[in-house]
């Protein structure tokens, strides 16, 4: 009886294969109702005289079975240790993965240059609204309601009264209602338009100049936007001065330099002329100057405005506008 136990018992302990095949024969024999504790059991159905030997074989089989799976045990422990450290093995010699740097927008790094420049020259840095008032957007500046310059900008209008500042000239306003002469500052910052095609864009950014004091004249505003756009697009870069119209200076100029992606030959971006416009400029017109309480026969002054998207893509050779805000980082890694 105990022999047959004991065979059985070796015979189903070469199919084990894993940890619960070790748990399910330990139950089967050792558990509570298991064979050989119903035999150990069964001794007191025995008479004294062969108790003790019969007793004996049943323990001797139960320190075998216990030992036996005790030794499946840890062995299917220890293979399965092995399997872990192989498959979690790690190889010191694969390169690290590289931690990418961010890097400044080409847009801010152009209006950081601009800043520089102007800086320098002994500007200060100006700051306005971006939802503006009518008046200053356009009252103040010489636009007067009904004018049909109001027309030359297409406007988000917020409410009658209110709008999307179509460009930092606003500032300037703001800027004079601040201080007396003299005044010398720049003003940077988004400004809002309805337009879009690859030179023009609804949100932009423009940075305004002012410079006002006695004895400001025309040759004050050429000397400065030259050595700007000498010291942004380097010593012997072309630049032009267009007679112009903007309301709120007189007379008033545009100003192009030649176009740095054709060389001049005309291009899809300068549309075959040779030239992009990059400013508008002139002198502060008198009526801006009655606006903020300054003498227009003491005081003169000139004022200009650029727009930063512009500047950058000549200076970075950039064909399309739209590339500065749809955030592709494969264009913005080349900055
Ligand atoms: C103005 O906005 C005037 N306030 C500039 C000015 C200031 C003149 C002070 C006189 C004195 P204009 O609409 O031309 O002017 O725009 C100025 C510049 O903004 C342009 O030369 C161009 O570089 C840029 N710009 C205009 N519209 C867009 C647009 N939709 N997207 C990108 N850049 C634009």
């Amino acid at each position: 009886m105990l022999e047959d136990l004991k065979e059985t018992f070796l015979k189903e302990r070469e199919a084990i294969q894993s940890l619960a095949d070790v748990n399910q024969l330990r139950v089967k024999y050792l558990g509570k109702k298991g064979l050989v504790t119903a035999q150990l059991k069964a001794l007191s159905t025995l008479s004294s005289e062969e108790r003790p030997a019969y007793g004996k074989r049943v323990n001797d089989l139960k320190v075998l079975i216990e030992q036996e799976l005790e030794a499946r045990e840890s062995r299917l422990k220890d293979e399965e240790l092995q399997r872990q450290l192989r498959a979690e093995s790690i190889d010191i010699t694969l390169p690290g993965k590289a931690v990418s740097h961010g890097r400044e927008h080409p847009l801010s790094r152009t209006l950081s240059a601009i800043v520089d420049i102007f800086v320098r020259m002994g500007f200060s840095v100006e700051e306005g609204p971006e939802v503006e008032l009518d008046y200053y957007n356009f009252e103040a500046l010489n636009f007067p309601k009904e004018h049909p310059a109001r027309d030359m900008q297409d406007t988000f209008f917020v409410s009658s009264e209110v709008v999307l500042r179509t460009h930092t000239s606003p500032v300037q306003v703001r800027g004079m209602e601040k201080r007396k002469p003299p005044v010398r500052f720049i003003a940077p910052g988004k400004v809002y338009r309805c337009d879009a095609d690859i030179t023009h864009t609804p949100m932009f950014h423009q940075v305004e100049g002012l410079m006002v004091d006695r004895d400001i004249t025309f040759s004050h505003l050429k000397g400065v936007l030259e050595a700007f756009l000498h010291r942004m697009f380097g010593p012997d870069t072309p630049v032009r001065f267009r007679p112009s119209f903007f309301p709120f200076t007189e007379p008033s100029a545009e100003i192009d330099i030649g176009c740095i992606l054709c060389g001049g030959e005309g291009c899809r971006v300068c549309k075959g002329s040779g030239w992009l416009e990059v400013l508008g400029a002139g002198m502060v017109h008198p009526a801006v100057f009655e606006h903020v309480g300054y003498d227009p026969g003491e005081y003169s002054g000139f004022a200009f405005g650029m727009g930063i998207e512009r500047i950058a893509m000549l200076k970075y050779a950039i064909d399309d506008i739209r590339l500065f805000f749809e955030n592709d980082i494969r264009f913005l890694k080349q900055f």
